[in-house]
């Protein structure tokens, strides 16, 4: 099932690994899954010839987990402050939940240098204010997974917004109500606190949704799905976003997707593949193999 013809999937694309100083002053890179892995992300910052007095990093989310230096990962994003916007993934919301004692560790779990770290309660007070969902320039969208086909963008960020105010109030109780009960659906009929669980499912998991917009498993890639008939998120009839450039990473299988709306930028970096900028101003990608001698 083709979900963009190759003319498509190239339309944006001006540069691959070139190392080139953007003319003008202010630049913002938006980059995929880090999970953890640190080393690929100093590589990429240099590679840009990233400077952190004008221009902007923008994370997709997937910050931590999975990879192994998740405490350098996020002491790196806490040291560079206002130049760096990131929104939360399954992973970060996965360590919150480590974070306020509501859910014991996965067999996978690569978080353990975290919990005796001095400087945890402000590493994990800064991840805990992350946003689900936010505005770039030229007013694209970044969410780490992508939207219910049925929300708008403005129902989107109201939608985000009722998660960051509850998990600014509550976050052990959001988290607990999230790891530890059934997820509804989401419905707007739903009760605040089922909403934001929801919500949290939502722009954190979603990759197929079926015939009616709601969101399937599955993590293949998009053109084998699980069931025949789902489709990607982004490729919904009737997506009430349309309209509205969307950055996101989450699926690995689905790797580096441009198009003019859709911006996948998950290449599989703690997977050994590749971590990737995209630079919003004049769509230039910028790419580091996760491998240092592939490099
Ligand atoms: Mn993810």
């Amino acid at each position: 099932m083709p979900i963009g013809d190759s003319s498509d999937r190239a339309l944006d694309v001006v540069a691959c690994g070139v190392k080139a100083r953007y003319e003008n002053a202010v630049a913002t890179y938006v980059i995929g899954d880090v999970q953890g892995c640190v080393e690929p992300l100093r590589r990429l910052m240099q590679r840009i010839g990233f400077d952190r007095s004008q221009d902007r990093l923008a994370l997709a989310g997937d910050l931590v987990n999975r990879g192994p230096s998740s405490l350098e990962v996020l002491r790196l994003l806490v040291e560079l402050d206002d130049a760096v916007d990131a929104v939360l993934g399954n992973h970060d919301i996965y360590a919150l939940a480590r974070a306020f004692g509501v859910t014991g560790a996965t067999r996978d779990d690569t978080l353990g240098a975290l919990w005796p770290a001095p400087d945890r309660e402000r590493l994990i007070g800064w991840l805990v204010r992350r946003p689900l969902l936010t505005e770039l320039e030229g007013g694209v969208t970044m969410v780490h997974a992508g939207l219910l086909p049925r929300w708008s963008i403005d129902e989107a960020r109201a939608e985000a917004e009722l998660v960051r105010a509850e998990l600014a109030s509550d976050p052990a109780g959001l988290l607990s109500a999230y790891f530890n009960r059934r997820r509804p659906d989401w419905d707007p009929g739903l009760a605040p606190r089922e909403r934001a669980v929801a919500t949290l499912a939502v722009m954190t998991r979603i990759r197929f949704v079926d015939a009616a917009g709601r969101p399937c498993a599955g993590s293949g890639p998009p053109e084998d799905p699980p069931e025949p008939g789902l489709v990607p998120w982004f490729k919904a009839a009737g997506r009430k976003s349309v309209g509205t450039p969307i950055a996101f990473g989450h699926w690995a299988s689905l790797g580096l997707w441009l198009e003019r709306e859709v911006m996948a930028l998950d290449s599989g970096c703690v997977w050994q593949g590749s971590l990737t900028a995209l630079r919003l101003e004049d769509r230039a990608v910028f790419s580091v193999p996760t491998r240092k001698d592939a490099d």
